[in-house]
């Protein structure tokens, strides 16, 4: 493939609601095009972008993949990123290199969920839109009900460039409002003119009105213009459309469908003449310097520029080994040519060049500004890494994924399981940054955090499938906790003689509950000196090493106040060693009176639903001792919130799943501590000991 001036390339990132059909649309979009590659389908697992076995498998799209072709003497590139809310988050980094969003829509649900979330996504990086209305030739679609759903969600004017000739089965035909002419197609999509239907005449008119009053209200001297001859010349539509639309004050709607190839073709004429091309944008901004700090520099979108280029993506490929992809902001790049990696200071060579198509790497001899590329076997280089001309370095700040929402202890089930576990891991979380993996110190538990639930799944399949790494997946662990509720005066001492010097200590302290949250208190009280000064930090010492260890299931004890108000020592015998021993003596003491209790995590929960679905959603959190505290309509969806312990929560993504047909989604993060109920207690502390965490109280030494 040719090297393509800026100008002509479009890079598009196809984001929106799981299930809406991007990966279809990308697929058949291509096919359209004329691209040599046999018309794939998601039914049949054989689209471009969903070549992954756990993506054919699932049906769904899991991280960031891509297309391209050549239209018209134009490059363009396709993003097509996941929309189940467990792998959105990848959506980010896309919108992040794209330079126009692609809102896919489906024709029967309208705006959903992640279609808000991606959208909100693209704002961040002010990007302008496109938006397909997509599944147009399914039962209960409605276009018009789509673009409502649109129009009352999103602040901006969106508008149709094409409108749909039939509905349903008989969806055969488009519009194009913009050029004024109807389309029928055949079964390759080819379209084929034909005369202006005479039904829907009357939107069709208002619709273009509507585009001739927004390239108006753009420029003055075109306001005078329509305002004295009531329109305005073709000439001057067009190019103003696209102006609009770069600006983000116009986002064009096209009804397609994706699997009967309807309004594709128009679709790509109009990505050719309306989208923005990688130079539309003033600059990009980043650092002399890898801290990011100092003054910011710019390059343009130009291949006059020094060289720069942003990595927002890497393929572990079980055959190619490491593959980055990154979008070239600025200056061109020849394969084999010696790059520095800005964000690392290391040198990097790049070897060659490719375009990628799925899973196709195409060796390119040089990429210019604006397209997006693929190398092979960098020796350090990341997703979110700078990749820049060394004599003119610049580092641009990396995209930032959210935090884990949950974490399973995976376990490998052989001893060759283990062995394979970490490196194995490794190259899974290069490709997804996303995913958090440790190793819990005390218990050697590997800990595997990420999204949700389906997502720590699908790494569980891709272990098995692709590394051949067995683990089962324990359910996540509740960092539960305990405290006290009775005040206690306690006394803790510590007595050895067995020949030579003996060991003496003895302290009274007074032990008292604290507030939720309020963590540890230590006062010292004596008068005198009942115990010298340096003494006394021991028995503090001494009460926090044992409350570490809890006092009913082994969980840490918090939320308490320790008083030290007596105590004695001898003057041979005493030392601090002692005095510790004195201290968890107390904390042992206390424990046996000051009905010590568990605490448990209580999460706030949002939770996104279609409405029909709100009353059984909102049932089923109330048997999961939830308490809703709060109902809103988000476009059509109903967003339900609620306080509810972790512990009832561990498998609610399935839950959420079948009662809401898989169109319901929910976030949660932690709230505070509450008290465990006490019949819940017992089955926590029966685990506790099953589990060998709570030791029989030994004696002291
Ligand atoms: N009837 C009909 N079905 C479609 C159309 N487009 C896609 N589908 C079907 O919708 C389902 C989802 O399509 P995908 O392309 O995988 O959807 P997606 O948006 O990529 O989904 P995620 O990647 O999981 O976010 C598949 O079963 C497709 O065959 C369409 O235009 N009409
Ligand atoms: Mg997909």
């Amino acid at each position: 493939m040719k090297s393509f001036a800026t100008e002509n390339i479009r890079n598009l990132a196809v984001i929106g609601h799981g299930d809406a059909g991007k990966t279809q649309l990308v697929s058949s979009l291509l096919h359209v095009a004329g691209t040599s590659h046999r018309w794939g389908k998601v039914e049949e697992g054989t689209t471009i972008t969903d070549y992954d076995e756990d993506a054919i498998a699932r049906k769904v799209s899991l991280n960031n993949n891509f297309a391209h072709t050549e239209y018209k003497d134009t490059k363009i590139n396709f993003i097509d990123t996941p929309g189940y809310a467990a792998f959105v988050t990848h959506a980010r980094p896309a919108l992040r290199v794209a330079d126009c969003a692609m809102v896919v829509v489906d024709g029967v649900h309208g705006i959903e969920v992640q279609t808000e979330k991606t959208w909100q996504y693209a704002n961040e990086f002010m990007l302008p839109r496109f938006m397909v209305i997509n599944k147009l030739d399914k039962e209960h679609s409605d276009f018009g009900h789509a673009i409502e759903t649109a129009t009352s969600s999103f602040a901006r004017s969106i508008v149709p460039f094409t409108l749909p000739i039939g509905t349903e089965a008989n969806f055969k035909g488009v519009v194009d409002v913009v050029h004024q002419k109807a389309y029928e197609f055949d079964a390759d999509g080819k379209a084929k003119e034909i005369p202006m239907p005479e039904s829907g005449r009357d939107i069709f008119e208002r619709t273009r009105e509507r585009l001739i009053e927004i390239v108006a209200e753009s420029d003055d001297a075109l306001m005078e213009k329509y305002f004295n001859d009531g329109t305005l010349p073709e000439e001057d539509i067009y190019p103003n459309l696209a102006r609009a639309i770069a600006a983000s004050k116009l986002c064009p709607v096209y009804a397609v469908s994706a699997t009967s190839l309807v309004g594709l073709q128009i679709l790509l004429d109009h990505i050719v003449e309306f989208a923005p091309n990688p130079a539309v944008h003033e600059a990009e901004y980043g650092f002399a310097d890898n801290d990011m700090t100092g003054d910011r520099i710019a390059r343009k979108y130009s291949n006059d520029e020094p060289f720069s280029a942003y990595v927002f993506r890497t393929i572990a490929d079980p055959f190619a080994g490491r593959i980055n992809v990154f979008k070239v902001i600025s200056g061109k790049v020849t394969s084999d040519a010696t790059v520095q990696n800005t964000t690392r200071d290391v040198p990097e060579r790049l070897g060659a060049l490719h375009s990628i198509q799925g899973k196709t790497l195409d060796k390119i001899n040089e990429a210019a500004t604006g397209d997006i590329v693929a190398v092979v076997k960098l020796r350090d280089t990341q997703t979110g890494d700078t990749l820049s001309d060394k004599a003119k370095p610049i580092v641009y700040p990396p995209v930032e994924y959210p935090e884990a929402a949950i974490s399973f202890a995976i376990e490998p089930k052989s001893r060759a399981d283990e062995e394979k576990i970490s490196a194995a891991l490794h190259k899974i979380l290069e490709e997804d940054p996303s995913l958090h993996f440790d190793r819990d110190p005390q218990t050697k538990e590997f800990i595997l955090s990420g999204s949700g639930q389906l997502h720590i799944e699908t790494v569980v399949d891709r272990l098995r499938n692709r590394f051949h790494v067995e683990v089962t997946l324990h359910p996540p662990k509740v960092p539960y906790k305990e405290t006290i509720t009775q005040t206690v005066e306690v006394q803790g001492r510590h007595k050895k003689q067995s020949g030579g010097r003996g060991q003496f200590g003895d302290c009274k302290v007074i032990f008292e509950p604290k507030g939720r949250g309020e963590g540890f208190e230590w006062v010292d009280k004596i008068f005198g000196g009942s115990i010298p000064q340096n003494f006394r930090p021991a028995v503090e010492k001494g009460i926090i090493e044992a409350a570490q260890a809890g006092a009913v299931a082994g969980y840490p004890l918090v939320d308490f106040k320790v008083t030290l108000i007596d105590g004695s020592y001898h003057t041979v015998d005493s030392d601090e060693h002692s005095f510790r021993a004195a201290g968890r003596k107390a904390y042992r003491n206390a424990m046996e009176k000051a009905k010590p209790t568990l605490l448990e995590p209580i999460m706030d929960v949002e939770v996104f639903t279609p409405q029909e679905f709100s009353g059984d959603i909102m049932g089923d959190l109330n048997s999961r001792r939830g308490r809703v505290s709060g109902m809103d309509m988000r476009g059509k969806q109903q967003v339900i919130k609620a306080k509810v312990p972790l512990s009832e929560m561990l498998d609610y993504q399935s839950k959420l799943n079948s009662v809401t047909q898989a169109r319901g989604s929910y976030h949660m993060q932690f709230s505070h501590y509450d008290p465990l109920p006490h019949n819940l207690s017992d089955k926590v502390i029966q685990e506790a000991v099953a589990s060998g965490r709570v030791r029989a109280h030994e004696e002291e030494e």
